[in-house]
């Protein structure tokens, strides 16, 4: 049975009529606020299908006040995120999103309920929505 869906549009941004999507989302998971906190982490790979590299720069949610593109690094045994400017996905190639690694840090939560709708942002330019259900959450 089927637990869960994950819907991504690509918009038609780079080239019409291409068979495949030009950014595609996979493998999304959304933590959930902790009890008391406003904050979730977003993770995900995105794979740039295009022959050109696809620069993310914001990211919005209706769900959220306010969504970072983060880095986690670790200086001197000490865990640090910071924020990055802008997320690139090369061309033909992808980038992960993990724990560890970059995420999306989601802030302000706001009415959550059984779903997350992420928009995905190059200059202002809406390159890709995904819609995000929390598992187990459909019976
Ligand atoms: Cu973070």
């Amino acid at each position: 049975m089927m637990r869960y869906a994950i819907l991504a549009v690509g918009v038609l941004l780079f080239g019409c009529g291409a068979p495949e999507a030009p950014l595609v989302a996979s493998d999304v998971e959304i933590t959930r606020p902790m009890p008391g906190r406003n904050m979730s982490a977003g993770f995900l790979v995105l794979a740039n299908n295009t022959d050109a590299d696809i620069r993310i720069t914001a990211v919005t949610s209706p769900q959220f006040g306010a969504v970072e593109l983060h880095e986690t690094t670790i200086d001197d045994g000490i865990s640090r995120m910071r924020e990055l400017d802008e997320l690139v996905i090369p061309a033909r190639g992808s980038v992960t999103l993990e724990r560890g690694g970059k995420h999306l840090m989601l802030m302000r939560a706001q009415d959550i309920g059984d779903a997350v709708t992420l928009q995905l942002l190059s200059d202002d330019v809406p390159v890709l929505s995904i819609d995000y259900v929390f598992p187990g959450e459909q019976d």
